[in-house]
């Protein structure tokens, strides 16, 4: 998608600290994190969000909890607690239309969200 953020960083077009990436996805810092570990799961291909996946999309679903896992665990952060997060349009927190999810760490999470 020509003028979508997250292919633009998925592409290298725009710079972002990124962590990981394999062929499926992009592990970057999140620009304003809310936790001390924020990391984006982004994977390369357009999907705007949940409501936009079919069931072609369900090994890359899989392999995004993966990384997740794999990152947590190398970050040490795998049995204090974290949090997967991915936000289904503006009325749930997505400001930013292709699918993505949030790692987060590092400080007590509340339940319920807000
Ligand atoms: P959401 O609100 O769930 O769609 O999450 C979008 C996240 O993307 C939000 O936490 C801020 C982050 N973000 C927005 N623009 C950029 C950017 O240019 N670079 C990085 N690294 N993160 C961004």
């Amino acid at each position: 998608m020509d003028n979508c953020l997250f292919c633009k960083i998925s592409r290298g077009e725009i710079p972002a600290r990124k962590v990981f990436e394999d062929e499926q996805v992009v592990v970057i810092e999140d620009i304003a994190p809310v936790a001390p570990h924020h990391l984006l799961i982004i994977p390369h291909k357009h999907v705007v969000n949940a409501l936009d996946l079919d069931t072609g999309d369900n090994a890359l679903i899989g392999h995004v909890f993966q990384v997740a896992a794999r990152i947590a665990r190398e970050r040490g952060i795998a049995e204090q607690g974290f949090r997967i997060v991915n936000n289904n349009n503006a009325g749930a927190g997505q400001s930013v239309f292709h699918i993505h999810f949030h790692l987060l760490a590092g400080r007590n999470l509340g339940w319920p969200p807000g």
